[in-house]
């Protein structure tokens, strides 16, 4: 039996075992410190059963991988160069192919789709993100969901909150909110107003942990003043709050130890790091920092503390409204970008006027199919690797258990460009992994990640935990800022009454756009649209049609549409975020049309 890793982009990094003669059959590793004897069915029935892409392929004829590989050397040797990467795979040595892109003088990305707001907010009030251990999580007496969809996008975290009072923040009456002490359905993207209302009630009530401030240093008064700068009738009214449903959110955060689980819902927004700082400047209000079994939890930097043999300094261009058409070659590796970027028809457009297009990748998809050269990838069973984790601080190793049929390794596709290219080789793939895995901890049967520390900001806060919290004194907002709302837009959209906030969380069944698509809207009862109807969804930036799915689950403002569904990309905006270079997929307001 072999031990390798799951390569998905999935909090959990599950651990897996597998019996190299029976390789569709992958299990969970029994006694892993954070599996749960299981393997999601992305795993288990997903990624064995589905079809990989069975042959290279130039200008749509199929070919020996080893002509697609002198094609695209060709097109990466010939004029400007993009490296567009996703997150199909997250072993490390995905990012090899940085050190392809310095050699042929190529251009790499920066920027985020996933959680590069969310981030920068931890970072402006923190100073470095360190992730909250599961150990800590365990400890705490009450867990506040704060826009992560659990049961689905983390289910492995379960155990760790069983028999905990749970509270739930999220516009959508998710899974874990039916069964949760405390489900308060805000309105989407008003996050924000919510941390910091409880914020100011926690102060005006003396509440603070004043204790904690002091021994960190912290003076709370401009905070204080920041937080009394919003009119509370006015914000309740926005998020659809009362009084009461402050005063019951309070009660928890008030009794005991308080672990907040934060997700990607709450920052796929241009104020995203807003959202984040505010929530973190709650967290230290209440002393959350530091102190066992409290703390704010995120998506995790897993590379954090490492000496990256990857890095490299190269141009770059934003991920998320990258400009393809100023590019002779673009190579997409382990990403949908055609489907998975917000602005679907922009990132068409754009597209279309790159002269060669090369998908290196997994899967058949909308972007292979656009593809001028495709190279199909080595599966993670098939390749030599190292998974780090988002959601815990295990790190583990992924060795090669079978042969690829027809695919090939990051690894190897960089040499062989750099062979053709006459460019100076790699290193050995041995010797990378190995200035990996040499920076981790080795405790027992487990490396842990370096930056791993059991309880984070002990000490103090920034890169040597010497600097103070920053609490947040900032606050600007184009879109909706309710302080100075744009009355154009509320007229407008009050007096048609028909436009509906747009959430686009993560589906059970796929994982971003990789196995099962749907295309389903789901809408509020109120909306007025029967199941099965077709409907074409509108949003200033394009259009698409969905059949509906009637969902008591939702606000009546919000519409749902997973993530991953064909289409549901047309509606999004290719905007940045403020901060962190991120995408912001539900700064959008959607209208509904009945297709006849
Ligand atoms: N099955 C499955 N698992 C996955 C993935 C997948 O595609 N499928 N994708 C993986 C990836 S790439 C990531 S980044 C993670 C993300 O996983 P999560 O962190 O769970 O993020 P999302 O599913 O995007 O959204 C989480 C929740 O935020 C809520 N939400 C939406 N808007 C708001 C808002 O304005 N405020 C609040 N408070 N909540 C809001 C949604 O209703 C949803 O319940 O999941 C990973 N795991
Ligand atoms: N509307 C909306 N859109 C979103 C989001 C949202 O919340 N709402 N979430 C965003 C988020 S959080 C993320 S992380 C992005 C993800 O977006 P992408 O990074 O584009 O991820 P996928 O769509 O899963 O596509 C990954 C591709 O990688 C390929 N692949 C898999 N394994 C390997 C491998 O080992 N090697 C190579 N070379 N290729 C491989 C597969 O062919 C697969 O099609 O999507 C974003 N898109
Ligand atoms: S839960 Fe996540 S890490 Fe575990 S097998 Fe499923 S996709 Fe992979
Ligand atoms: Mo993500």
């Amino acid at each position: 039996m072999i031990k390798t890793a799951c390569p998905l982009d999935c909090y959990d990094a599950c651990a897996i075992t597998c019996d190299p003669e029976r390789i569709d059959n992958l299990v969970a590793t029994p006694s892993h410190p954070v599996g749960n004897g299981a393997l999601c069915i992305h795993m288990n029935r997903n990624f064995p059963r589905s079809r990989k892409l069975s042959s290279a392929r130039v200008g749509g004829r199929e070919v020996e991988l080893e002509e697609a590989l002198d094609a695209a050397a060709a097109a990466i040797g010939d004029g400007k160069t993009l490296l567009y990467r996703g997150s199909g795979n997250l072993g490390v040595m995905q990012s090899v192919s940085n050190l392809l892109i310095e050699r042929v003088g190529g251009t790499l990305t920066h920027g985020s789709l996933c959680d590069g707001a969310g981030q920068a907010g931890i970072e402006a009030g923190r100073g470095v993100h360190r992730q909250l251990p599961l150990s800590q999580i365990a400890k705490a007496d009450v867990i506040v969901v704060w826009g992560r969809n659990l049961t689905v996008t983390n289910s492995h975290i379960m155990p760790f909150i069983e028999g905990k009072r749970v509270v739930v923040i999220d516009p959508v009456k998710t899974p874990i909110a039916r069964k949760a002490h405390l489900h308060i359905q805000l309105k989407p993207r008003s996050d924000f107003y919510l941390a910091i209302m409880l914020a100011r009630f926690i102060i005006m009530e003396d509440a603070q942990n004043d204790e904690w401030l002091e021994r960190m240093g912290l003076d709370i008064e401009d905070f204080y003043d920041f937080t009394r700068s919003f009119r509370i009738k006015a914000i309740l009214e926005y998020m659809g709050l009362s009084l009461d449903d402050m005063g019951d959110l309070l009660n928890y955060l008030q009794s005991g130890r308080v672990v907040f689980l934060v997700g990607n819902g709450v920052q796929k927004y241009s104020i995203g790091h807003y959202v984040l700082w505010a929530i973190d400047s709650l967290a230290a209000t209440l002393g959350l920092f530091g102190e066992e079994g409290c703390g704010v939890s995120y998506l995790g930097m897993s590379r954090l503390g490492f000496d990256d043999p990857f890095a490299v300094k190269v141009p770059t261009v934003s991920a998320v409204d990258t400009p393809f058409h100023d590019f002779d070659t673009v190579l997409v590796q382990g990403a949908n970008p055609a489907e998975s970027m917000p602005d679907t028809a922009r990132v068409l457009e754009s597209l279309s006027k790159v002269r060669k297009l090369i998908y290196f990748g997994l899967y058949e998809n909308a972007t292979s199919r656009l593809a001028d050269i495709v190279i199909p990838a080595a599966t993670f069973l098939e390749k030599n690797d190292l998974r780090l984790s988002y959601g815990h601080h295990i790190v583990t190793p992924m060795p090669a258990i079978a042969h690829s049929a027809g695919g090939i390794s990051e690894y190897d596709f960089c040499n062989a460009i750099l062979t053709r290219l006459k460019k100076e080789r790699l290193e050995s793939e041995e010797s990378y992994l190995k200035r990996w895995l040499k920076q981790c901890r080795r405790e027992g049967e487990y490396y842990h990640l370096p930056s791993h520390e059991e309880i984070p900001y002990r000490d103090g806060f920034g890169e040597d935990g010497d600097e103070e919290f920053e609490f947040i004194d900032d606050f600007d907002d184009d879109f909706e800022d309710i302080r100075r709302f744009r009355k154009a837009r509320r007229a407008k959209s009050e007096e048609d009454g028909e436009d509906f906030y747009l959430v686009t969380p993560k589906a059970s069944h796929s994982l971003n756009t990789q196995f099962a698509k749907s295309s389903y809207v789901h809408l509020p009862p109120s909306a007025g649209f029967a199941e099965k109807e077709r409907v074409r969804v509108f949003s200033d930036y394009g259009s698409s049609e969905f059949e509906v799915r009637v969902d008591d689950s939702l606000r009546d403002d919000t519409v749902l549409i997973y993530a991953g569904s064909k289409g549901v990309n047309f509606l999004t905006p290719s905007i940045v975020s403020q901060e962190g270079g991120n995408a912001c997929y539900q700064e959008v307001k959607v209208r509904l049309e009945r297709v006849e």
